[in-house]
Formats: structure tokens, C-alpha cells, sequence
């Protein structure tokens, strides 16, 4: 630029009043920096919140995650409205029942073409990347960048979809979605945009194969059983005793580590052999049945689920690290949660699917500092359809008026929520189909949960705190006569205020 002024025979003072303006502008764009908060957004797949440390879990120890509970706020009551994967993951990206973002089963094809969070952040000039498990069938739309597992992705040397590109890993999954999403902070992150990150594992999805480090954690210590473990059935209608998700019967050799994995590298089977042929060796000696086959089912089936959330919390670890080492985390928030809730056990089974507590409910973890007291608790009922408001709320983006959800800010931040939701709303479609879990809708209220499912027109209701561990219905109860009449009331309102009234059920 000067070259070319003094070419053109500019003056001295001209140049002197050029240089100026050039440092002033620099002056203003510094002054002006984009200083919106940063959202990194962590969801790990099937994590109960009974495997939380800050949750009170008998279980296990969650040392990092935790982290971002006692630096921010823990919700008690966090609830999704269709408890399995895909679908989670749909309403998260739209802020619509299922039934809208037409995403209602695993199976399914997500529409990219319909507005997402993702879309609304980076036209409002965030930096976006999607970096995990997707599991949404179509290609990733709203993000800069991606790097996703295809499908459920294996627990050992993923090959990854990226925008630019297959990639083949060698290693372990957890720690390698998480090196990507390091990777991206570190070397791909622009300094002058605020980001939405997507970092999505995998774990503790089934089947469960824990890393390499992690094989031999609880191997000396007895699991607690939860109370449930023998539920026979008999305090409700049908739909329980139909399905196929039982420790008992239902979890396969493959599930149990009784066969060899594949796709693992020799080092890998090694370790692998090293830490399973001695224990399966002893089960195989031990001739075990009945209620001890049951028990013995249990202690392999959540010791390795444990062992695959460890690795979670250690990963989690190493990023919420790379935030201190490098002042973002001042202005980013982290959020922590799964795409549901699961059974460890409770009722006899593991998945998740039921509007029952267990897989109705999901951990939901935030920090954002200077705006969330630390170690502040919410027993607000509210919802995965209320993440993208909220992140879109945080990031002053306008909240599209046809999103469901409601942004949490205000809870967060503390301000009064005099008119937050009473009930929630509830729909499972993905019947038939594994586990042959029956479709159902339902509302939860503080104290009551009604549930109908309705292809076979059985009623269930629980009186959560007479019975929170939902093991006897009592909506033929004639004491409660009145709630069912309540309840149903409230389901028929929250199904036209949904959207969801009509009488034929999308999802085929
Ligand atoms: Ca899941």
C-alpha cells in the first residue's frame, strides 16, 4: 500500500493520516471483538444418570464430570421426549417433537434440509463443528466442519466421515473423537468466532468394549445391585412383561465378552485376551444358574458399561483442561449430557426406551462461569427440546417462534421462572422393533405419571413419590380416580399444544 502511494506521489502528511486510520480500525475491530460465549456442547450416548458421581451414584466415581457440576448447575429433573438415540439427537438439533423433525425412530433419515441450531449459530457467525457419534443417517448440514463416526461407529479403529474425506483411525474411540475435538480447538478454531463444538461420544453405548487402559478397573470390587434387579412385572399392565431387555435372558455371548471382539489389532486382542480369558474361564468352571447366572450377568454387564463412562471421564477430563490452559473456559458453556437415560440393571434390564424414570431422565450438567452459581442444583422439569433455545439464547441469536422448547438461561443465570412448565410430554414410537418396547405416550407432572400405550390401550399411572421406583400402577385404583382424570386432561391439552393430537402416528 505505501509502495503504491509513493509511486502515485502521495505527500508525507497523506501517508502519516493513511497509517492512522489503518491503526484506528485495528483499534476498533480489537474493541469491537465478538465476545459472545463460546458452546461446547458434550453428549455421550446411553449414560444413565445413576453413573454420575455428582448424581449420587452408588456405582461409580465421575471425578471430571462432576467437575462441571460443583463449577456449575446440576439438574435433577432433565427429561427427553423419545428415549432413544437417533430421534434424542433430532429434537436437540431442531427444538421439535419428534413427530415435527420427522425423525421419530432409529432408522429414520434426518432432513438436513429443515433449520437447525447448528444453521441458526453459524449464520449468526459462530464457528460450528460436529465431531462423534451423528447416527442421523444423512450428511451433517449447519456445520463448518465435521468428523463423525458412520452409524454406531465401533468402540476400536473407527473409520470416520469428514468433510473432507474418510478417514481410517487406529485406537480407541473415546479417545480418539476426543483427540479430533482437541485437534479442532487447537488448530482449527478461529480466533475472531465465537464456536459451537459437538462433541459427541459414542461410549457407553452398547456393547460396551472398554479401552485399553480401563479393562481391568472394578475387576476387585462387587457392584451393588439396585432393588429392582428381580422385578417380576406384576404391578402393571402387559407392556413390561412383552418386552426383550432383560439381564436374565436377552443380553447375547457377544454382549457379555463370552466370544472374541473383531476388528481389534493384535496388541489390542492381547490386552484384550490378558484381561477376559481368566474370568470367563472361571465363569465357565463355575456352572452357574438361576439368580446367580442373573447376578453374575450383571456384575460383567455394568462393570463394563463403568469401564467405558471411565474412559468418557477421563476424555472429558482432557478437554475441559485444554479450556483452563487456555482461558476459554472464562467464556464458554460446557454442557454435559447423554442422548437418554438407561437402566443399570433397575427392573431387571438394560436400555432405555420406557418413559419409567431410569431412561425418561438424562444427566444434564452446565457451566458457564460469572453467570451460573457454582454448585447450584435444579429441580426444574426440563427438557432435551429446550438445549438449541438455549443455546441460541445464550448466543443472542432470535429464538425461531416455531421451536417447542423454552431457553434455560433464566434458571441458569437465576433470574425468577415464575411460569416454567408443570408436566412434561412424552412419545416413544419405535415399535415394532428392538427390544419390542410397546409405543407409548405420556405426562409426568411433579408427583404423577400417566402413561398410555396405545396401540394396545393399556394405562399405567405411578404416584411418584408413594412409589418412586415405579412399581405399581394405580390407575384402576379408585382413589386416584380423580388424578387419572386429571392427568388425562393434561396429556390431551400437551398433545394439541404439541402438535402431536392427530390420530394416525407418523413412523410406519
Ligand atoms: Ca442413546
Amino acid at each position: 500500500m505505501r509502495l503504491q502511494l509513493m509511486r502515485r506521489g502521495c505527500r508525507p502528511a497523506v501517508m502519516v493520516s493513511f497509517a492512522v486510520l489503518l491503526s484506528l480500525s485495528a483499534v476498533v475491530r480489537l474493541w469491537a471483538a465478538d465476545d459472545r460465549p463460546n458452546i461446547l456442547f458434550i453428549m455421550s450416548d446411553d449414560h444413565g444418570y445413576q453413573a454420575l458421581g455428582c448424581y449420587g451414584s452408588r456405582v461409580n466415581q465421575t471425578p471430571n464430570l462432576d467437575r462441571i457440576a460443583n463449577e456449575g448447575m446440576r439438574f435433577d429433573r432433565c427429561f427427553v421426549t423419545n428415549s432413544i438415540c437417533g430421534p434424542s439427537r433430532a429434537v436437540i438439533l431442531t427444538g421439535k417433537y419428534s413427530h415435527l423433525n420427522g425423525f421419530v425412530h432409529n432408522g429414520n433419515t434426518f432432513n438436513g434440509q429443515q433449520p437447525t441450531v447448528a444453521k441458526l449459530l453459524q449464520q449468526a457467525g459462530y464457528q460450528t463443528a460436529m465431531i462423534g457419534k451423528w447416527h442421523l443417517g444423512s450428511t451433517p448440514t449447519g456445520f463448518d466442519y465435521y468428523h463423525i463416526l458412520q452409524g454406531q461407529g465401533p468402540y476400536y479403529n473407527p473409520r470416520m466421515l469428514t468433510s473432507g474425506g474418510p478417514v481410517n483411525h487406529t485406537g480407541y474411540t473415546t479417545e480418539i473423537i476426543t483427540d479430533v475435538a482437541l485437534d479442532w480447538l487447537k488448530n482449527q478454531r478461529r480466533q475472531d468466532q465465537p464456536f459451537l463444538l459437538m462433541y459427541q461420544h459414542k461410549a457407553p453405548h452398547r456393547n460396551w468394549q472398554p479401552g485399553p487402559e480401563y479393562l481391568r478397573n472394578y475387576d476387585d470390587v462387587t457392584i451393588p445391585e439396585p432393588e429392582t434387579l428381580f422385578d417380576d412385572y406384576q404391578g402393571r399392565g402387559s407392556a413390561a412383561k412383552r418386552q426383550a431387555m432383560t439381564i436374565a435372558k436377552h443380553l447375547t455371548p457377544n454382549d457379555l465378552k463370552l466370544t472374541k471382539p473383531q476388528g481389534l489389532t493384535e496388541q489390542q486382542l492381547a490386552a484384550w485376551n490378558a484381561a477376559y480369558e481368566p474370568k470367563n474361564r472361571a465363569f465357565r468352571e463355575s456352572n452357574l444358574e438361576g439368580q446367580d447366572l442373573v447376578r453374575w450377568k450383571y456384575q460383567r454387564y455394568v462393570k463394563d458399561y463403568l469401564r467405558c463412562v471411565d474412559a468418557v471421564d477421563a476424555n472429558v477430563g482432557r478437554v475441559l483442561d485444554y479450556l483452563d490452559e487456555t482461558g476459554l473456559a472464562k467464556n464458554t458453556l460446557v454442557i454435559y449430557t447423554s442422548d437418554q437415560g438407561w437402566y443399570l440393571g433397575e427392573h431387571g434390564w438394560y436400555d432405555k426406551r420406557w418413559m419409567y424414570e431410569e431412561s425418561f431422565r438424562t444427566p444434564l450438567l452446565v457451566r458457564w462461569p460469572g453467570r451460573i452459581k457454582p454448585g447450584s442444583v435444579s429441580d426444574r422439569m426440563v427438557l432435551n427440546l429446550d438445549f438449541p433455545e438455549t443455546f441460541l439464547d445464550v448466543a443472542g441469536v432470535e429464538i425461531p417462534a416455531d421451536m417447542q422448547g423454552r431457553s434455560l438461561r433464566p434458571i441458569l443465570t437465576g433470574q425468577p421462572v415464575d411460569d416454567w412448565r408443570k408436566s412434561v410430554y412424552y412419545h416413544y414410537y419405535e415399535f415394532p422393533g428392538p427390544h419390542d418396547v410397546q409405543r407409548h405416550y405420556g405426562v409426568r407432572t411433579d408427583r404423577y405419571k400417566l402413561i398410555h400405550f396405545y396401540q394396545i390401550d393399556e394405562w399405567e399411572l405411578y404416584d411418584l413419590q408413594q412409589d418412586p421406583r415405579e412399581m405399581r400402577s394405580v390407575y384402576a385404583d379408585p382413589e386416584y380416580a380423580e388424578v387419572v382424570a386429571d392427568m388425562k386432561r393434561e396429556l390431551t391439552a400437551l398433545r394439541k399444544q404439541y402438535g402431536d393430537d392427530r390420530l394416525a402416528t407418523p413412523g410406519g
